[in-house]
């Protein structure tokens, strides 16, 4: 679905983001609950995703399904679309009541990798949490028990896995106590008794000097263990404990990012990605630049993480616009997605059975950007797959701005069906060197054309 509000942009607001923002991370889709997993050379970003039309009002959560994002450079990021969704948990009872029923329940999931399986924990809101495996990061992904792993009785949400070097696997969870218990080898049975964690969770009429509230997040690093996780509640920062065990006790350390009242929820993703440490969480950004009302539609961001020599976390500031800088480049001569994005205003994506993942929702002035763009040679030719069920229009291929050097201009014919699909070659000025790369897109109004991959030649 095609999230509209950059349309509602002053231009000159636009033109000042365009070239530094990175955050939120993804823009065509409000995201939350950042999940990110490296496997190989690839960040596998998941999240929970907040529907478009979700109401005014905190709390009025519409979340039905999960998504996934793939990254090799942290700031250019494809869309890999749904990978699971609450139909896959056929034991979720559909009749539990109040705000949102079943549709308010796709909450904060966590993949991880074992011996090549790839197993995800979803919490169902109210019901427990379930387990998916697969074969691949991309799903399909199937309910290997039929029911839940932990049920709705322990505070069920929000659960999180460390695996240990001795191979021992734990999963945590909760709000706003924090349980957790061990796995099995399978990774989708219980190896023991479900134990509330006597450090980080609430002690009733007594100091709380963790406040943790929700969204743990828990790893290993050098030898210590660390339980990030949404602390202080309302707005929620991110906090962080440490422990010389996974079973704890755990002693907190202090903010990874104090609360803002930009944003009354936040959550914890940690990663070691090519020599550097990574912090996602979210924002609301992207619904602030549509309203003043709060809707729960939230925007997943990411900042460079850094630890100071005792392995404590460096405190960071709010979640800033610029994000983080690019790992590498892209190379523009092979077969680029068009979902592979780093900043859009107004385009959205789709599946279908042909194309797989492919921007839509284009309409007159809708641009993309593709950062740190590799031409090792001179590009002469610009290739892209295209579909148009109506006027067509053209992709002006600009480098570095909006405004930048014009290489070339590609004319997109309507070709009556959006499900035909066509390469159209185009012209290109000399282009060399690095540059991030704008495709503009002009025409006479809406849904101009649908575009699926590009690549130079
Ligand atoms: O996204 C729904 C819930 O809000 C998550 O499970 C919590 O961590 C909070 O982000």
């Amino acid at each position: 679905m095609k999230v509209l509000h950059f349309k509602l942009l002053l231009p000159a607001l636009i033109l000042g983001l365009v070239g530094k923002a990175q955050n939120p991370v993804i823009q065509t889709k409000y995201t939350a609950d950042p999940a990110p997993m490296v496997y190989h050379d690839t960040v596998y970003l998941y999240t929970s995703h907040d529907e478009d039309d979700a109401p005014p009002g905190q709390g009025k959560f519409l979340m039905r399904n999960w998504l996934c994002y793939t990254s090799t450079d942290m700031v250019n990021w494809t869309d890999q679309g749904e990978v699971a969704s609450l139909k896959n948990f056929k034991w979720a009872d559909k009749a539990l009541t109040g705000w949102g029923g079943f549709d308010n329940g796709a909450w904060a999931p966590q993949t991880v990798e074992r011996n090549g399986k790839f197993y995800m924990y979803c919490p169902v809101q109210g019901r427990g949490i379930g387990v998916l495996v697969s074969n691949s990061p991309l799903g399909p992904f199937k309910d290997p028990i039929g029911g839940p792993l932990i049920g709705g009785k322990f505070d069920s949400i929000d659960p999180t896995v460390l695996i240990d070097d001795d191979g021992q696997a734990y999963l945590y969870w909760g709000n706003p106590n924090l349980w957790y218990v061990k796995l099995n080898q399978d990774m989708i049975s219980l190896a023991g008794e479900i134990i509330k964690d006597s450090s980080v969770a609430k002690r009733t009429g007594q100091p709380d000097p963790f406040h943790y509230q929700e969204g743990p997040w828990a790893y290993k690093l050098n030898g210590s263990y660390y339980m990030a996780y949404a602390s202080t509640c309302c707005p929620e920062g991110i906090g962080y404990a440490m422990s010389k065990s996974a079973t704890g006790p755990w002693e907190f350390k202090g903010y990874i990012m104090k609360p803002d009242k930009r944003s009354t929820g936040n959550h914890p993703g940690i990663i070691a990605y090519k020599g550097k440490s990574y912090v996602f969480g979210f924002n609301y950004r992207l619904n602030f630049m549509q309203t003043t009302q709060h809707h729960e539609r939230r925007s997943v961001c990411v900042a460079e993480l850094k630890y100071n020599p005792d392995g404590t976390i460096i405190e960071l500031p709010w979640w800033q616009e610029e994000g983080v800088a690019q790992i590498g480049t892209l190379n523009p001569f092979v077969r680029n997605e068009a979902e592979t994005i780093a900043w859009e205003k107004g385009v959205g994506t789709e599946r279908d059975s042909l194309a797989g993942m492919f921007v839509t929702g284009i309409d007159s002035n809708d641009y993309i950007q593709v950062r740190g763009v590799n031409f090792t040679r001179s590009a002469k030719s610009f290739n892209a797959s295209v579909s148009s069920a109506y006027t067509g229009g053209t992709i002006e291929i600009r480098l570095d701005s909006l405004e930048g050097k014009p290489i070339g201009t590609c004319v997109i014919k309507g070709n009556g069906s959006s499900n035909k699909w066509l390469t159209k070659s185009c012209k290109i000025t000399a282009a060399k060197g690095v540059h991030d790369l704008y495709f503009v897109f002009k025409g006479g109004g809406k849904q101009l054309f649908n575009l699926n991959w590009w690549k130079f030649n």
